[in-house]
């Protein structure tokens, strides 16, 4: 398989549930910033959509869509238990912290990421980001990761996402069960693997 990512994107998710999952895959570099591979080919050619992640399996289909690509992986290993089984209420737990994860905080830094976003739209931005991430906070309690005790799909996610915080003045500092839980997702080998190989760890 080929992840086309971009460094500290949201593809990093997938990129580490590949590192867990111990498939083998290649990295592809597409920079969002320039729509090119290192070859020069226009990333436009491979994914009209544009964005990263995209996943191309070895038959040469390719998945774009960042929670289905975590999930397609998931499955392929069901013994790592990255994604509950299909068919368990577990699994709609699952789907629905991607969704909400998607939808309510990726998609809620999109204009703090965009040059043209008007500065005094940017504090609302921020504004809905805190309710939010004060919410995962909570859901933390007693927690290790979000779908209790074992680390998910939904976490890589997760870690993703909130990380951007510390570059466009959302503060999750003071959410001390959130501030732990990054430490704990952020000290996983598989996590740090990803990470240093998108040169975002020394
Ligand atoms: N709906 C897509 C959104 C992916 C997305 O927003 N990707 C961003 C990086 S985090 C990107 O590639 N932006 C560059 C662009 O849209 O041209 C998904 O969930 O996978």
């Amino acid at each position: 398989m080929k992840l086309y990512y971009s460094p500290g994107a949201c593809s990093l998710s997938p990129h580490i549930v590949l590192r867990e999952s111990g498939l083998p895959f290649q990295p592809v570099l597409a920079s969002t910033k320039t729509h090119k591979l290192a070859d020069g080919t226009d990333y436009y050619t491979i994914n009209a959509k544009g964005y990263v992640p995209l996943l191309e399996l070895d038959d040469g289909q390719r998945l774009s869509e960042g929670p289905a690509i975590v999930q397609y992986i998931a499955d392929q290993v069901p013994e790592k238990k990255l994604a509950p089984a299909w068919g368990t209420m577990e699994r709609y737990r699952l789907i629905e912290w991607l969704n909400f994860i998607t939808s309510e905080l990726h998609k809620g830094f999109s204009p703090l990421f965009n040059p043209a976003t008007p500065e005094d739209y940017k504090p609302l931005a921020r504004a809905a980001l805190d309710k939010r991430f004060a919410w995962v906070d909570q859901q933390l309690e007693g927690r290790d990761y979000l779908m209790g005790d074992s680390f998910t799909v939904a976490d890589a996610y997760l870690f993703t996402v909130a990380g951007w915080g510390r570059y466009v003045g959302v503060d999750i500092t003071p959410l001390k069960k959130l501030s732990a839980y990054m430490a704990r997702v952020a000290a996983r080998p598989a996590v740090q693997e990803a990470m240093r190989a998108e040169g975002l760890l020394k």
